[in-house]
């Protein structure tokens, strides 16, 4: 607490005298060479200077006092460990879920990994459906199970089936020789409560981070949309398409902008969605326990298990956690990555800059400069990495270009590097050379590249 009111004091002087030199010289003497609008900002004006394991858990640093008090009611619940019913605190986990709270699942705001082979993981889950669509043109769910394996329950109660996975490594090389390995997972459904049907399409996905998402969400429609090619009329090579998907609180269509495939519409939408779906929690926008219809149902749907005040406190949580600055972003071997990394046309779809739009009921997130390196569209990302289950307007071979700011701190938030929707690759090398698809010219070019080119983009990738 102490440490981020420093930043934002650190921030502001920063802001209004346009130099952050006197004013942060004690956190990092580079930052000095910047001012706030260059790309070391990756989140503008709503940056953090902390390169701890605590880089993704800090509040926007420019947030009036009684809004920062929110965010903190909803950091709070974030880690709330929920419990099953009836109970004082946090009552009405279950009686099917993932995970018991928010931040179990999204350690230090950050991501999930995933288990080695022949293990179950808790910091990730499996969308399922069957062949066809639900009455909003979203995944059609599986009779008995939903649209997501919930592989724990409450006492005495069934969960739905465990789910484990198996890795099977080959062998590749880059252009110059050098050898490199990829770990192809395969999962497998066991313990099912029922007959599990043979048809069933299985999307494995890690927990994502979560900071500078009220950023994201930021950026108008129409900035998103000027974006996609869906038929790549300028023949480039990159479609860039929107996932358009069901807003349960507008009760209309909108753009998707959250999960890996986009297809969450809105923070308020993701948060109550991951409330009912991943800890069994229903609120005022996903009244329904997820086990309605099934056997585990427990008839506890009269009252919302969580308030609205508490919901929105969480929304404004993630919509309000800040981005972590650049590093080394003037080191000539990192500025020679982000040459490579443009020239090999990763910037097509990992987008460096970006403007919200003017919002003057929220100025928090108002006409900022970001630089997340996504443009929130879907591409198509070829078989490897295909789930090939729709989801929405995505197809099986479609994900959501992943933001890349931050990316670098994962090793130390975390602990690992594990990347990509179901975290296979071990590296951030080993997620590029998954690649394919829309990305495979992308991917190639790495793939040509010197052993030192290799190492500056990594660099770059590692600043961010
Ligand atoms: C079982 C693990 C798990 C739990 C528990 C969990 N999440 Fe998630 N979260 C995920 C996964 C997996 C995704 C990606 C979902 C997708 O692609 O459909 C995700 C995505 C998100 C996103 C969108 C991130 C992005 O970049 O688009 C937000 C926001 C989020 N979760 C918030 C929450 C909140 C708030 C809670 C608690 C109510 C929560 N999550 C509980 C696993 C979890
Ligand atoms: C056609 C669009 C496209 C291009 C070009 C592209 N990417 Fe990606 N990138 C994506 C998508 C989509 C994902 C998410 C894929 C997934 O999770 O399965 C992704 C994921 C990543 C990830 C992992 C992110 C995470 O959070 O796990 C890294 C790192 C990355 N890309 C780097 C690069 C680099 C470096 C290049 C250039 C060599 C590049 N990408 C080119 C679309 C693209
Ligand atoms: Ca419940
Ligand atoms: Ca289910
Ligand atoms: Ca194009």
């Amino acid at each position: 607490m102490k440490i981020k009111r420093t930043y934002k004091v650190c921030l502001l002087i920063a802001a209004s005298v346009a130099v952050i030199h006197t004013a942060c010289k004690k956190y990092d003497a580079d930052y000095a060479k910047t001012n706030p609008d260059s790309e070391w900002l990756s989140g503008g004006l709503q940056t953090v200077y902390d390169q701890s394991s605590a880089a993704f858990s800090h509040a926007f640093p420019v947030l009036s006092e009684n809004l920062e008090r929110v965010h903190e009611i909803g950091d709070v619940q974030f880690e709330a460990t929920f419990v099953s019913a009836p109970a004082p605190v946090n009552p009405g986990r279950g009686p099917i879920f993932n995970n018991v709270s928010c931040s179990s699942c999204h350690i230090a705001d950050g991501r999930g990994k995933v288990p080695g082979s022949g293990d179950t993981s808790v910091l990730m889950l499996f969308r399922i459906s069957i062949a066809g669509e639900n009455a909003h043109g979203g995944p059609n769910p599986v009779p008995g199970f939903g649209d997501q394996i919930q592989n724990r329950s409450t006492l005495g109660i069934a969960k739905e089936a465990d789910v484990t996975i198996a890795y099977t490594e080959q062998a590749f090389a880059f252009d110059d020789g050098t050898p490199y390995k990829l770990r192809f997972p395969a999962y497998t459904v066991t313990n099912t409560y029922t007959a599990f049907p043979g048809d069933v399409m299985l999307s494995p996905r890690v927990a994502a981070p979560v900071f500078g998402l009220g950023l994201l969400e930021a950026v108008s429609d129409a900035d998103v949309l000027a974006k996609a090619d869906e038929n790549d009329a300028n023949a480039d090579g990159i479609s860039g398409k929107p996932n358009f998907v069901w807003n349960a609180v507008t009760k209309t269509t909108t753009l998707g902008r959250f999960g890996w495939k986009a297809n969450q519409p809105s923070l308020l939408q993701q948060v109550a969605a991951a409330y009912n779906g991943d800890i069994g929690v229903t609120t005022s926008i996903f009244p329904v326990e997820s086990s309605f219809g099934q056997p585990q149902y427990d008839n506890r749907d009269d009252d919302y298990e969580l308030s609205d005040s508490l919901l929105h406190a969480v929304e404004f949580y993630v919509k309000t956690l800040a981005v972590p600055v650049r590093r080394n972003a003037d080191n000539p071997v990192v500025k020679n990555g982000k040459q490579l990394f443009i020239n090999a046309g990763c910037a097509s779809c990992h987008i460096p800059d970006m403007r919200t739009s003017v919002n003057v009921a929220f100025p928090a997130v108002s006409n900022q400069l970001i630089h997340p390196y996504t443009d929130l569209l879907l591409h198509d990302m070829g078989d490897d990495l295909a789930d090939n289950r729709p989801d929405f307007k995505a197809t099986g071979k479609e994900w959501r270009t992943a933001p890349l700011w931050g990316i670098g701190l994962t090793q130390k938030v975390n602990g690992h590097n594990n990347f990509l929707h179901d975290g296979r690759a071990r590296s951030l090398l080993e997620a590029i050379m998954w690649h394919g698809g829309e990305a495979a010219t992308a991917k190639n070019k790495v793939k040509a590249m010197s052993a030192d080119e290799r190492s500056s983009l990594i660099k770059f990738l590692e600043s961010l």
